[in-house]
C-alpha cells in the first residue's frame, strides 16, 4: 500500500516502483554513513591535525547538534535518485555506488547545516529542529560563525576522500561551489530586502520574492540532489541537467512558499522552529499575498506592525493574515503548484535517460508537508 502504481512509459524502460516514503532500511543505512563520515573527520583531526582532545570533542558536539536531526529529504533524494536511475537501467547499484550516494547525500546535508547555522544567526532565530539554534547554545555564541565555515570545509574534505578517483570529480566539486554561491546570492537579497528597523512595504514584490526563493532555496534543496546523482550515473547530456532544473526549480519555489506559510501558521512544536519572518521584516509569500489583497486600512495596520520585534505587533499582522484568509489562498496555491509540477513531469523527454519517478519521488517528500 506504500507504493504508487508503476507507470508504463512508451519507451522500453524497465518497470519502476517508487515508494511514497523512503523505506526505513534505506534511511537507516544512510544514517549509518553519517557516523562513518563524522568518524573520518574526527580521527583526521586527532591524528593528522594534532588537534587537542577538547577541540575534537567540541567538533563532535557541533556535528551532532547541526548535521543530525533533520528530515534528510535532500540527502535521501540523492540515494533515491541513484536507486531509480539504476532500476531504469535494469540493475541494482553496487555497494560502492550506494556508499558514494550516501556520501554525496551527506555533502548536501553538511552544506545545509552550514547554511542553517549562519541563517539562524542572521535571522536571530530561537529554535531549529526542536533544539536551540546553535549560536544560542551556552559557550557557543558567535563562534558559530566559524562552525558554519568549518561545516562547508568538511564536505569538500570528504567529497575529496571518496570521489577524487572518479572521472566526474571536478564537475561534482564545481557543481557544489556554484550551488553554494547561488544560495549565498539568494541570502544576500533576502537580507537586503529585510533591513532591521526600516520597514518599507513597497520594497516587497512577488518578483523579488521569486528571485530570493529560487536562489536561497531551490538550487541547493532540489536541483543539487538530482544533479549530483546524474553526474554519478555518468549522465553527461547538458539537456538532462536543464530538464532537471525546469522541474526542480519550480518545486523548490513551491517548497519555500510552504516554508513561508508554515513560519506563521504551523505549530512550532511540530515545525521544530519558531517563525521569525514577521518580526524580521522578511519578503515572505504571506506578506506579498496580503499586500495584493488588503484594503487601505489593512495596509495601514501592516505598515504599523510589520518588521517589529513586539508580540503585539506580530499578533496584529497575523490577524490581518487571517482576515484575508491567507490559509485558504495558500491551499489554493498548493493545489495549483501540484498540478503545474505534475504537468511539467508528464512532459519530460524520457530519451534523456531520467525516468519521471525521480521527480515524482521528490515531490512525494514535500507535498502537503507540515514540517
Ligand atoms: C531558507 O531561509 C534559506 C536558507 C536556510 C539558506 C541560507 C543560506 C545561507 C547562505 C546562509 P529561511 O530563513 O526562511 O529558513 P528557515 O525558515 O529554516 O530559517
Ligand atoms: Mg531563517
Ligand atoms: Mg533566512
Ligand atoms: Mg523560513
Amino acid at each position: 500500500a506504500t507504493t504508487t502504481p508503476a507507470k508504463t512509459t512508451t519507451t522500453a524502460m524497465p518497470k519502476i516502483t517508487v515508494p511514497l516514503k523512503t523505506p526505513p532500511e534505506v534511511i537507516a543505512a544512510f544514517e549509518a554513513s553519517y557516523h562513518v563520515l563524522a568518524k573520518e573527520l574526527l580521527d583526521e583531526l586527532a591524528n593528522s591535525y594534532k588537534m587537542p582532545k577538547e577541540g575534537v570533542e567540541r567538533m563532535r558536539a557541533m556535528l551532532d547538534h547541526n548535521v543530525c536531526g533533520g528530515k534528510m529529504n535532500r540527502g535521501l533524494a540523492v540515494v533515491d535518485t541513484i536507486l531509480i536511475l539504476a532500476q531504469a537501467q535494469g540493475r541494482t547499484p553496487t555497494q560502492e555506488e550506494l556508499f558514494r550516494a550516501h556520501v554525496a547525500g551527506w555533502a548536501i546535508e553538511w552544506l545545509q547545516a552550514s547554511f542553517l547555522v549562519a541563517d539562524d544567526i542572521m535571522d536571530q532565530s530561537h529554535t531549529r529542529r526542536g533544539k536551540p539554534c546553535w549560536f544560542r547554545v551556552e559557550d557557543v555564541g558567535l563562534s558559530a560563525v566559524n562552525d558554519a565555515l568549518i561545516l562547508e570545509a568538511h564536505l569538500f574534505k570528504f567529497i575529496k576522500t571518496h570521489f577524487r578517483s572518479q572521472p566526474y570529480y571536478a564537475d561534482l566539486v564545481d557543481l557544489l561551489h556554484e550551488v553554494a554561491y547561488l544560495t549565498e546570492l539568494g541570502q544576500l537579497i533576502d537580507m537586503l530586502t529585510a533591513p532591521e528597523d526600516k520597514v518599507d512595504l513597497t520594497r516587497f514584490s512577488l518578483d523579488r520574492h521569486s528571485y530570493i526563493v529560487l536562489h536561497k532555496t531551490a538550487y541547493y534543496s532540489f536541483y543539487l540532489s538530482v544533479a549530483m546523482a546524474l553526474l554519478m550515473a555518468g549522465i553527461t547530456d547538458e539537456r538532462a541537467f536543464q530538464q532537471a532544473k525546469a522541474i526542480l526549480l519550480p518545486m523548490g519555489e513551491y517548497f519555500q512558499v510552504q516554508d513561508d506559510y508554515l513560519d506563521a501558521f504551523a505549530d512550532p512544536a511540530v515545525l521544530g522552529k519558531i517563525g521569525t519572518d514577521i518580526e524580521d521584516n522578511k519578503c515572505s509569500w504571506l506578506i506579498n499575498s496580503a499586500l495584493a489583497k488588503c484594503s487601505p486600512a489593512q495596509r495601514a495596520v501592516l505598515e504599523a506592525n510589520y518588521g517589529r520585534k513586539d508580540a503585539k505587533c506580530i499578533a496584529a499582522v497575523k490577524q490581518i493574515y487571517r482576515d484575508l484568509e491567507l490559509e485558504r489562498a495558500f491551499h489554493e496555491y498548493e493545489a495549483a503548484s501540484y498540478q503545474r509540477i505534475h504537468a511539467l513531469i508528464d512532459g519530460i523527454d524520457l530519451s534523456l535517460g531520467v525516468p519521471k519517478e525521480v521527480y515524482v519521488s521528490f515531490m512525494n517528500k514535500v507535498y502537503k508537508r507540515s514540517k
